[in-house]
């Protein structure tokens, strides 16, 4: 028996299709097949419209000893809610392997919602945008790259006007 998340219920769809953009990260083990593992996994969140370069970046508000992380940001239309959506992500980065223990240890796959459409969500489960995202180069820099110009809806940002209040010098562009 396969361990695949399943295709998404038909009462898992709401009908509308949303554009929803996830952070992908990975700082232990075979980093870059785990993020391309994740990349086909998403297709079961929705059509996978755009991916961006994987940047290589040191690990940010964590213990500075942990491995460097790879990065990247997906852009999908999905026609899940924004629950179903961040539970099928939960799903994908559990059959990767991923076991959570202690809250920031390194992961072999860790994937964030950032962006659901221009919707903003606050509830004990489940934050959208991603309420560190806006802080974050390692999310900022590849999101630039797929979607220059969507808009954090709290902010009224685009990436690039958030990147410019971080210090992006060590998100650096991995070829493998
Ligand atoms: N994820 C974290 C904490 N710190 N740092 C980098 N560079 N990349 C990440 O994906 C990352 C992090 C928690 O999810
Ligand atoms: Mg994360
Ligand atoms: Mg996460």
């Amino acid at each position: 028996m396969s361990n695949r998340p399943a295709r998404p219920k038909p009462d898992e769809r709401t009908g509308a299709r949303v554009h929803a953009y996830i952070g992908l990260g990975s700082n232990l083990g075979d980093r870059a097949g785990r993020l391309a593992s994740a990349r086909r996994e998403l297709a079961s969140a929705g059509r996978i419209l755009s991916v961006s370069s994987v940047y290589e970046t040191e690990p940010w508000g964590v213990d500075e000893d942990h491995p460097p992380y790879l990065n990247q940001v997906c852009e999908i239309l999905t026609e899940l809610q924004p629950t179903r959506l961040m539970n099928r992500l939960l799903a994908i980065e559990e059959m990767l392997g991923r076991r959570r223990k202690r809250r920031g240890e390194p992961r072999i796959i860790d994937l964030d919602l950032l962006l659901y459409g221009d919707r903003v969500i606050d509830t004990p489960g489940l934050k959208i945008p991603h309420p560190r995202m806006a802080e974050r180069a390692f999310v900022l820099v590849p999101l630039a790259e797929v979607a220059p110009d969507v808009v954090h809806p709290v902010r009224g940002a685009t990436p690039g006007d958030l990147l410019r209040e971080v210090d992006a010098s060590r998100v650096k562009r991995w070829d493998g």
